[in-house]
């Protein structure tokens, strides 16, 4: 029985290897698919004004399949008056990633920068009351769209303190970080909540302040799913990079590289490095640069990102598909441990060449469901799960997927898995999941 079932699925990968070949699709030749391979995504960070420029999307949806938008999430961007909500151009960005398969990272929901003139002015109970209505607001408009917000940026001091960066935010007491995490929770039960930094890439006096305000959360059961690693480098990451990424992913949370962009004569070597760390961390979901050409950048003149300004890729860009394709661990993330509303029910199917298991992060009224496919004992081309949506359940939203009825199949990027590794696709939802029964077939 098993060997029948083996040599159906040889036979099936060769016929999708041809189909494969005859279609162009290379697997591993674009930044977003060499990553997808890895379990990872690839982003970007994108300008609302900039989605008419057609040299600028044809980079952006050859190549990345994670957005950031650059200022449009921002809180003077979205609440420009007190009580009044803008999203034109956040909502610009956000359309485009649904319409070409992106996830979108939000950022940031609160920043002692950006913040309106009449935040500006606030402090104390007004201006914390302010705060978490910006908070529940903006991440309740998103609500289902959002992979990962950085619900906090950039609250630790520079400098050899470790402590807490002042500012009328800070001033309205210590703990409105944990505050800004608990509403943002409660506004988008299915979004990861990150804190986002700078100068905390390497192990220093400011991330070992971030490493323990991240450490007390998860202890104390603050809803904290993710770090940001911003990473705006001047050449080589330091020595110790990864190790720092490690100590936080052995916290329990998902790391990622947010903002990514090197300047400096070693740019190429810089870039494959900072990928190999984040490949050699399993807990390293993804890597976003800061910008797509050099002439995007907020560091003018230092010409930090993958292409130049005609759009060509740079021997940066070369460097840093050649480490996506290189070695380094292949599985995904680990489902991050996060405190309640969580729960799992595996539940699963072996079908033809591959299997399929479903794991649900179930709160009151909603879900998400991460569908994992695993190949078999051989190479896939492309997969299709079969996974009926029980009555009164309403699928709001999904990536790395195509859906059709009851039947979910793969995208350009994710269709190929090697022998024995898997890839993973989701959908959040409403209603109550129960009785997700997955069925995966191969080609
Ligand atoms: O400063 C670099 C980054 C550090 N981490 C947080 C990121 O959010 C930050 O991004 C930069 C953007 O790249 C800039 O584009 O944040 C700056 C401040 O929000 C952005 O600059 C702003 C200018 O200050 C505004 O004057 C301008 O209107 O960009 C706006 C839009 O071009």
């Amino acid at each position: 029985m098993r060997l029948a079932v083996t040599l159906a699925a040889v036979s099936a990968v060769a016929a999708g290897a041809a189909v494969a070949l005859a279609s162009g699709a290379q697997a591993g030749s674009t930044l977003g698919a060499s990553a997808a391979e890895k379990g990872r995504y690839f982003g970007t960070a994108v300008a609302a004004g900039k989605l008419s420029n057609s040299q600028y999307t044809g980079i952006l949806d050859r190549e990345f399949n994670m957005i950031t938008p650059e200022n449009e999430m921002k809180w003077d961007a979205t609440e420009p008056s007190q009580g009044q909500f803008r999203y034109t151009s956040a909502d610009q960005i956000v359309a485009h990633a649904q319409a070409h398969g992106q996830r979108m990272r939000g950022h940031a929901l609160l920043w002692y920068q950006q913040e309106p003139g009449w935040a500006q002015n606030m402090s104390g109970s007004a201006l914390r009351s302010a705060m978490m209505n910006h908070v529940s607001t903006v991440a309740g408009h998103y609500k289902g769209k959002i992979y990962a917000w950085d619900v906090v940026n950039e609250a630790f001091a520079d400098g050899n303190s470790g402590g807490r960066r002042d500012s009328n935010l800070q001033r309205t007491g210590n703990d409105w970080i944990e505050a800004a995490f608990r509403a943002a929770r409660a506004a988008d039960p299915g979004a990861k909540l990150c804190y986002n930094d700078y100068n905390t890439d390497g192990i220093n006096a400011k991330s070992t302040g971030v490493y323990n305000m991240v450490k007390d959360f998860r202890s104390r059961g603050v809803p904290i799913d993710c770090v940001g690693f911003q990473s705006h480098l001047g050449g080589l990451p330091p020595s110790d990079y990864q190790a720092n990424l490690q100590r936080f992913a052995d916290l329990g949370v998902e790391v990622q590289i947010t903002e990514l962009d090197i300047s400096g004569s070693n740019q190429a070597t810089a870039y494959a490095n900072v990928v190999k760390a984040c490949l050699n961390v399993s807990r390293c979901a993804g890597i976003t640069t800061w910008g797509i050409r050099d002439s995007d950048s907020w560091r003018t003149g230092e010409n930090p990102l993958l292409f130049d300004a005609n759009g060509n890729k740079k021997a940066a860009y070369t460097a840093t598909l050649n480490a996506l394709n290189g070695p380094g661990s292949t599985v995904s993330t680990p489902p991050v441990s996060s405190p309640p509303p969580v729960s799992s029910s595996p539940g699963g199917g072996t079908g033809n060449g591959c299997t399929a298991t479903v794991s649900l992060n179930q709160w009151d009224g909603g879900f998400v469901a991460t569908v994992r496919v695993t190949a078999g004992s051989s190479a896939i081309n492309s997969w299709t799960v079969t996974l009926p949506v029980p009555s009164g359940v309403t699928v709001t939203g999904s990536w790395n997927v195509t859906r059709s009825g009851n039947s979910w199949t793969n995208v350009s990027y994710n269709g190929h898995v090697e022998a024995g590794q898997y890839t993973e696709f989701g959908f959040q939802a409403t209603g109550t999941a129960s009785g997700l029964n997955p069925a995966c077939s191969a080609a």
